[in-house]
């Protein structure tokens, strides 16, 4: 029977971060916020019984601060001790939010099958399934908060040091490190082309807080991204990945979303819009529809309006952003719009423009020309797109139309010459 080996990769957990950049919040919606992090751990804890997977990985970043509070090594050393008992090991390394040096062992205890990795050199270990060896590990951490330049992280891991220094053979060898890869190069970086060549079969990854996954088919260097975003710039699904290994086979790596609260930045289109409190409407069908794609109990959400729409001037009175604003929140339980920006734009009188003859004329008989010729449109952008090497979209040709109305919509938007309705 072909070997397999399950586990959880997680990292970026940083317990103990403020939640930032929001507004304004109601006191209620800032208490669950403050809980979403330790929250969202608790659920990385529950994950990994639920699914009975072989260990979990943590690369780096544990605590947001390099002195953590009691109460965050309780509930850390909480969580592993659950695992523990359920004779789930934990291997972690260190970040630079949470070096080598300030982790604090005088706080609390791990479990005795937690491994830290060490961060002034490599370290390696391995874990046993049924009395054979499973998976061979090599990982690193951040030993101060700055990296030491120069150096690679990942030096020295690779399959065959974690072999040696666990005196045996396994199926499996996983690299832990906290690296900015070739993503940010003030912290740690190191070459994923280096990293595929070192005979491991996967990389968990910390650092980088968007989930990343270098080949969707058979995913061999992964940063999990962090478990909870803490504001607006960590917009949509964030957790954990579900890794599977197995002889024979493709890597598998299945995100699964940990985030109670989930950011979002979302457009509300009020074209089609008669009165504000059809923008109200419009915005709950958008809240939704980003809900049920997010799969999280609550969204904190920052809203702009958008689109031509008479109601423009209507929504530019004073006070009415903050009661539309009020409006959507008091309809939700699940969204907080903490918020709401007017981006609409006045509805073009191309009539009137035409008749004034000026230049707004012109740009709307030079736009309709290019309209009416669709292959001459179309050759354009096809020599603009090889031009700058990119991939043509699908189905441009049954977009044209549209995609010009835009286009001499916000060339006028541009001249700023318009008339509102
Ligand atoms: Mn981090």
């Amino acid at each position: 029977m072909s070997k397999r080996v399950t586990f959880l990769h997680a990292a970026d957990l940083h317990l103990g971060a403020p939640m930032r950049g929001l507004r304004a919040l109601s006191p209620q919606w800032a208490d669950e916020v403050a809980q979403a992090i330790p929250a969202a751990f608790d659920r990385l804890v529950e994950t990994a019984l639920e699914r009975s997977v072989d260990f979990l990985v943590l690369a780096g970043d544990i605590f947001d601060q390099a002195r953590p509070s009691y109460a965050n090594y309780l509930r850390f050393a909480h969580g592993l001790a659950r695992l523990d008992e359920a004779g789930i090991p934990t291997y972690l390394c260190t970040g630079n939010h949470d070096p080598y040096t300030s982790w604090r062992t005088d706080l609390v205890d791990l479990p005795s099958s937690t491994y830290l990795f060490p961060a002034d050199k490599p370290g390696f270990t391995c874990f046993e399934k049924a009395g054979e060896p499973l998976v061979v590990f090599g990982g690193r951490g951040f030993y101060n908060q700055v990296f030491e330049s120069g150096a690679n992280i990942a030096e020295g891991i690779d399959r065959s040091a974690a072999e040696s220094a666990c005196g045996r053979k396994a199926p499996f060898a996983v690299g832990v490190i906290h690296t900015g890869l070739n993503l940010d190069p003030n912290k740690a970086p190191t070459d994923p082309k280096a990293l595929l060549d070192t005979g491991m079969d996967y990389w968990a990854l910390g650092h980088i807080h968007q989930p990343l996954v270098d080949d969707e088919e058979d995913p061999h260097i992964v940063f999990s991204g962090c478990i909870q975003g803490r504001d607006v710039n960590e917009a949509g699904a964030r957790g954990c990945f579900l890794v599977t290994l197995e002889e024979g086979k493709a890597n598998r790596a299945e995100f699964l979303p940990l985030a109670s609260i989930v950011w979002q930045t979302l457009d509300v289109d009020t074209s089609a819009c008669n009165t504000v409190d059809d923008t109200a409407a419009e915005a709950s069908k958008v809240l939704y529809r980003a809900n049920g794609s997010a799969k999280c109990d609550r969204m904190v959400v920052r809203l702009r309006l958008v689109g031509q729409t008479p109601l423009h001037s209507v929504l530019q009175e004073p006070g009415m952003m903050s009661d539309l604003r009020e409006q959507i929140n008091a309809a939700h339980r699940s969204f907080f719009c903490d918020s709401l920006r007017d981006a609409t734009r006045a509805p073009w009188d191309k009539e009137a423009l035409r008749a004034e003859g000026l230049f707004p004329s012109v740009l709307l008989e030079t736009a309709e020309r290019m309209k009416a010729n669709e292959t001459e449109s179309l050759g354009y952008i096809q020599d603009e797109f090889m031009r700058l090497d990119l991939k043509l979209p699908r189905a441009l040709g049954e977009r044209m139309e549209g995609l010009q109305d835009q286009a001499s919509d916000m060339a006028l938007d541009v001249l700023r010459c318009g008339v509102d309705v």
